[in-house]
């Protein structure tokens, strides 16, 4: 006869989700403590960035814990993850229930890849299945947006948009297309990150004092419908003029808001100007950038081996990592 299963696994889940590339950069927010953001934004989700998260609910536990890579994390360390989970399973009946959370990132520490997309992504799913939450793609994405702002594109397959919306619950985001939809490329090259000093939480605090900051929310509608229409034509050189334009549009915010945040490093010049020298050669390639000093260097499928060649000759101390479209966050039975 089959042994019945140990109680305090009765209630758990896990799952897994991508980190993405906003294309449409969310950097400033109106409301700071639901993460609305002052703007709507676009991005696609990353193939080979993913964080796995198992979680298991038990009444016998004594205290919640939180193990990242399996180290097990110290409570102040845990709270952001905790507090989350708090929030989730104050709604369910499952309240006086402990929670004992796995998470594994498939990228590096210091890859410079914000593991706070996939990770709250992947932990708001993995906590809505072990609690019979039932909750529709868009519940997700506004949960785990409650988490992290940009965790919400991550809950949607493929290419993303996140409606800036009114309130709570009309800012999530949806599938703008299927990953198979255009055959893009994004190779992250890493220009050395360590971690960073300043979070991005803090950027968007203070994302107001630059100057140019409601000039930058002025155009983003505009913005949007044209890297809608690009898409819609997959006219990889309009797209390409519209997100370096945004990237390099959110940077000077941040390097123009007090006190100055300032994310690149002296490698990142140096990668946008191998991408120019790319362009000179007649290879189609673009870039965009994070909060960070990476270059994320986007290209079709077809000029991928062409970039790696010249990649391997030209910035050989370079390392890189080479991203598909993806479905978004999905459950691991
Ligand atoms: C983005 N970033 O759209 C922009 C571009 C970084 C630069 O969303 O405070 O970690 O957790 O809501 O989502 C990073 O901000 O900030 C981010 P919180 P989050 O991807």
């Amino acid at each position: 006869m089959l042994k019945p299963m140990p109680k305090e696994y009765e209630l758990k889940a896990k799952a897994v989700a991508p980190a993405n590339i906003a294309f449409i950069k969310y950097w400033g927010k109106v409301d700071e403590k639901l993460r609305l953001p002052a703007n709507s934004s676009i991005s696609m989700n990353l193939s080979n960035a993913l964080t796995e998260t198992e979680v298991f609910f038990s009444k016998d536990f004594t205290c919640d814990e939180f193990y990242l890579n399996n180290e097990k994390m110290l409570l102040e360390e845990s709270e952001r993850v905790i507090k989350h989970i708090d929030l989730m399973r104050d709604r369910t009946s499952y309240k006086k229930y402990k929670v004992k959370v796995h998470t594994t990132n498939n990228f590096p520490k210091g890859a410079g890849i914000a593991s706070s997309a996939s990770g709250f992504a992947a932990l708001t799913l993995a906590v809505s299945d072990a609690l019979k939450m039932n909750l529709s793609e868009k519940e997700l994405s506004i949960y785990a947006r409650l988490g992290s702002g940009s965790a919400c594109r991550s809950v949607p397959d493929g290419f993303v948009e996140w409606k800036k919306g009114s309130d709570s619950n009309s800012s999530y985001a949806h599938s703008l297309y299927d990953p198979e939809y255009w055959n893009l490329r994004d190779i992250i090259i890493l220009a050395g990150e360590k971690s960073k000093k300043v979070s991005s939480t803090q950027g968007h605090a203070i994302a107001e004092s630059s100057p140019f900051y409601l000039k930058r929310i002025e155009g983003m509608e505009r913005k949007i419908k044209d890297l809608k229409i690009a898409f819609k034509h997959k006219d990889f050189n309009k797209m390409g003029t519209i997100i370096e334009n945004e990237a390099i549009n959110m940077h000077a915010v941040m390097m123009t808001s007090n006190p100055a945040l300032i994310y690149w490093n002296q490698h990142t010049l140096k990668i946008i100007d191998f991408i120019y020298g790319l362009r000179q050669k007649g290879i189609d390639a673009c870039f965009t950038i994070d909060a960070g000093p990476n270059i994320h260097l986007i290209c079709e499928s077809l000029n991928q081996k062409k970039i790696i060649s010249n990649l391997k000759k030209e910035l050989s101390s370079y390392s890189y990592i080479v991203n598909k479209p993806c479905r978004g966050a999905y459950l691991i039975k």
